[in-house]
């Protein structure tokens, strides 16, 4: 463990899922208590069950809890949701404990008295939620029960918010049901009045467990990239780079959500396979565009769904990009290449900003400076600086501190963004952007007969690349 910041940075999923565990616990005593008062004090929403249905609330309640039981299977089977449905069936167990010992809410003898009740119900929850999709499971998609999760979180909703009021208004009994029939009373004094025990400390525990509940039952965030870079940066190769290694968290993951690269992606890689010297890609020639893009899932407590995008296109658009964003070019004037170029930029939730570590240490000019005028017009987009190649500056990270770069990649990082600091364009970016750290990514490279710097493979074939993992990681939690 190097330091308590970076263990949490590498655990956050843990340490959030622990912050989480102990709330609904915690939670789970004092809404109970609340929920058994308010059902306990439920005149009114008694009297409209028996109305309405004319059933005991007895069984009402014991349907609802059977539903909400049918619905929580099926969350737990669902993969991305596991681990907040089993945190969610410990809160549903304590509260249960809680609220039967008192003997108010349906207790065991009730639900035993009612089980065809509760397995029908049970049942009504399977099939309500799309437990239908359970039959037809062909073992290799990830079953999502969108449906089972929502439906959790509004019973729960109602649930909380009803006996919340129950506890906390106070009225005359409008309706009497009896064996006899209904009457309604008469209300000579119909005085509404609140109920102040207990309102602040039930109100804050019921909203805490109520946000928790709802960030449990919230489909993975959905973040969407865009790559752009100068010509020859190396965002064909960076893309290609990610891919690979979402593909081999794919395989080795339990998680099989497709990844779904666009076609020019799939023929990238296949050349990439095919090949085995050189560089995977050629330059693209004039007027050919090449949409790259896949996406996948990152974490699993909490999972984002992520896409990654760039286009493979010739020439320089960068400069003319603002414009077209902002809309000052006419449309008439722009070729596909610009439109799906401003398109892309602005569907993105954030930009991938190229850094030519290539460039940088030949001293050639690093064609930054359209990414100000870029992010001035794209307005409110998040941006994270690649610096790409950065094998270029692995020899000499080897060379001054003895290390080599893909093993103390940590260092290594801390070395490349010290040095890239020194171009004063790239400070005022890294200002711009409120960006801490530019992430450096590379494929290893060796040089070949014709003194060319080519990729490194290993014994099968593969190239080696580095950075891609903490770029990942990046992606999906910062
Ligand atoms: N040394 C080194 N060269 C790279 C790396 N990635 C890309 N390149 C070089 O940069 C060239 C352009 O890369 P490419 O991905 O096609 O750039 P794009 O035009 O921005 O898509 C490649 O042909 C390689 O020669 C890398 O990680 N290390
Ligand atoms: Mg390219």
């Amino acid at each position: 463990m190097s330091n308590p910041i970076e263990w949490l940075q590498d655990n956050d999923e843990k340490v959030l899922l622990l912050v989480y565990f102990v709330l609904i616990l915690g939670l789970s005593v004092p809404v109970a208590r609340m929920v058994e008062q308010g059902y306990a004090n439920g005149n009114l929403i008694r009297s409209v069950v028996r109305l309405q249905l004319l059933l005991g609330i007895t069984q009402v309640s014991v349907l609802g809890l059977g539903f909400f039981l049918g619905l929580l299977t099926l969350m737990t089977i669902d993969h991305k949701k596991r681990v907040q449905a089993i945190l969610l069936w410990i809160g549903v167990v304590t509260s249960l404990i809680i609220i039967t010992a008192q003997g108010l809410g349906p207790g065991p003898s009730d639900i035993i008295n009612n089980v065809l009740w509760l397995l029908g119900s049970l049942i009504a929850g399977l099939i309500f939620g799309g437990g239908a999709k359970l039959l037809d499971f062909d073992g290799l998609q990830t079953m999502e029960f969108r449906r089972a999760t929502e439906t959790i979180y509004f019973l729960i909703l109602v649930v909380v918010g009803l006996t919340f009021i129950e506890y906390h208004i106070q009225y005359p009994e409008i309706f009497a049901v009896s064996s006899g029939g209904v009457a309604i009373q008469s209300i000579e004094s119909l005085s509404v009045s609140l109920n102040k025990t207990n309102l602040v400390p039930n109100a804050v525990s019921s909203g805490l467990f109520l946000a928790v509940v709802n960030r449990f039952i919230q489909y993975d965030a959905n973040k969407e990239f865009f790559i752009l870079g100068p010509p020859a940066s190396g965002k064909s190769l960076f893309l290609i780079g990610a891919y690979l290694e979402a593909l081999g968290r794919f395989q080795s993951g339990d998680d099989k959500t497709p990844l779904d690269p666009s076609e020019d992606l799939i023929s990238m890689i296949e050349s990439l396979d095919r090949q085995t010297e050189g560089w995977i890609v050629g330059a693209t020639g004039r007027g050919e565009l090449n949409a790259l893009e896949f996406q996948y899932v990152q974490g699993s407590v909490f999972p984002t769904n992520i896409k990654l995008s760039g286009s493979d296109y010739a020439g320089e658009y960068l400069n003319r990009l603002p414009d077209a964003i902002t809309g000052a070019t006419d449309p008439e004037d722009m070729d596909t290449t610009l439109t799906r170029l401003s398109e892309g930029v602005k569907e993105s939730d954030t930009l991938l900003l190229m850094i030519d570590c290539e460039r940088f240490t030949n001293n050639e000019p690093l064609d930054i400076p359209p990414y100000f005028s870029i992010l001035q017009a794209a307005g409110d987009k998040d941006v994270i600086l690649i610096a790409t190649k950065a094998d270029n500056l692995a020899n000499e990270f080897e060379e001054e501190k003895g290390l080599e770069a893909h093993q103390y990649f940590e260092e290594f990082q801390d070395y490349v963004n010290q040095r890239l600091r020194q171009n004063e364009n790239i400070n005022s970016l890294i200002a711009q952007t409120g960006n801490t750290e530019i992430l450096p990514v590379y494929y290893q490279t060796t040089t070949n007969e014709q003194g060319n710097t080519v990729p490194m493979r290993d014994q099968n074939g593969s190239v080696l690349t580095v950075g891609f993992g903490r770029l990942l990681d990046r992606l999906g939690g910062g």
